[in-house]
């Protein structure tokens, strides 16, 4: 059985990039409903149904477990899912906000994501359930997200766009930021740039490849390391643009996307 992931659009596909890196002996079948996009934007009850709908389709498709790669998606419809689909299921927050809660020295904690996420306050919530004591700061970068798709991830309109939403969240003096979207990754270097040297960055996607390893090995459902997994790609629009922006974000061949 594949490991089912799924995403707004092609975001998501810097968290299969992290699991396939973790566990590249599993099968996945990823969907990005391009024709949708963007979640970040949406209301919560919009982005519920939406995920209601894809975690069904990929139910029916005997998956063993489902990982939400959306920040937004997460962040408003995880416990809806968990509640209503009998199996493992997990989402991008909480591993992210483990590892932010984990790496603090001085107890201030920065999180960027779209304007759904923040609004959510998923994050702040997620990070203080485990430390209360934590202060959280946080900023929605709306704008990260195109710049990612075009590519524009190491120039002027990347840097000044950074400094205008980061230059803030910089000043309170936090020791840690979470990229809390699924773009925010391949803009790693120019915001690491603009937050400076003290500040550690946190990867929701690697630290969710960690955690879904975890849970596999837990239920002894990983397959064995010999093999070498199959990857599946739906979109619910045209495949083309999925295809370009695509390939550069999983940094290699999508191969075939339906
Ligand atoms: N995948 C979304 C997220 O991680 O929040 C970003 C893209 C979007 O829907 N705006």
């Amino acid at each position: 059985k594949a490991i089912g992931i799924f995403d707004s659009g092609v975001g998501g596909l810097t968290v299969l990039k992290e699991i396939i890196k973790t566990l590249p002996q599993e099968d996945t079948i990823y969907l990005g409903d391009t024709a949708r996009v963007p979640y970040g934007s949406k209301s919560p009850e919009t982005v519920t149904r939406y995920s209601r709908q894809i975690t069904s389709f990929l139910v029916q498709r005997d998956i063993k477990m489902l990982v939400v790669a959306c920040n937004t998606a997460s962040a408003v419809s995880l416990a809806a899912l968990k509640k209503e689909f009998p199996i493992p299921i997990v989402g991008v927050i909480e591993p992210g906000a483990r590892r932010a809660a984990s790496v603090t020295r001085s107890g201030k904690v920065g999180v960027i994501g779209t304007a759904g996420t923040i609004k959510s306050s998923a994050y702040a919530k997620a990070i203080k359930r485990i430390n209360p004591e934590i202060e959280v700061v946080t900023r929605a970068c709306p704008l990260f997200v195109p710049l990612a798709e075009e590519g524009w991830v190491d120039n002027e309109v990347a840097r000044l766009t950074a400094q205008a939403y980061l230059q803030g969240v910089k000043e309170e003096g936090v020791d840690t930021l979470v990229l809390g979207c699924t773009h925010y990754p391949i803009l790693k270097g120019i915001i690491a740039e603009v937050m400076g040297g003290g500040v550690t960055l946190v990867d929701s996607a690697e630290e969710t490849a960690f955690t879904v390893a975890e849970i596999l090995r837990g239920k002894a459902l990983l397959r064995p390391s010999s093999e070498k997994g199959n990857h599946h790609f739906f979109v619910t629009d045209v495949p083309a643009g999925f295809i370009r922006v695509g390939n550069r974000f999983l940094g290699g061949r999508l191969g075939d996307v339906y």
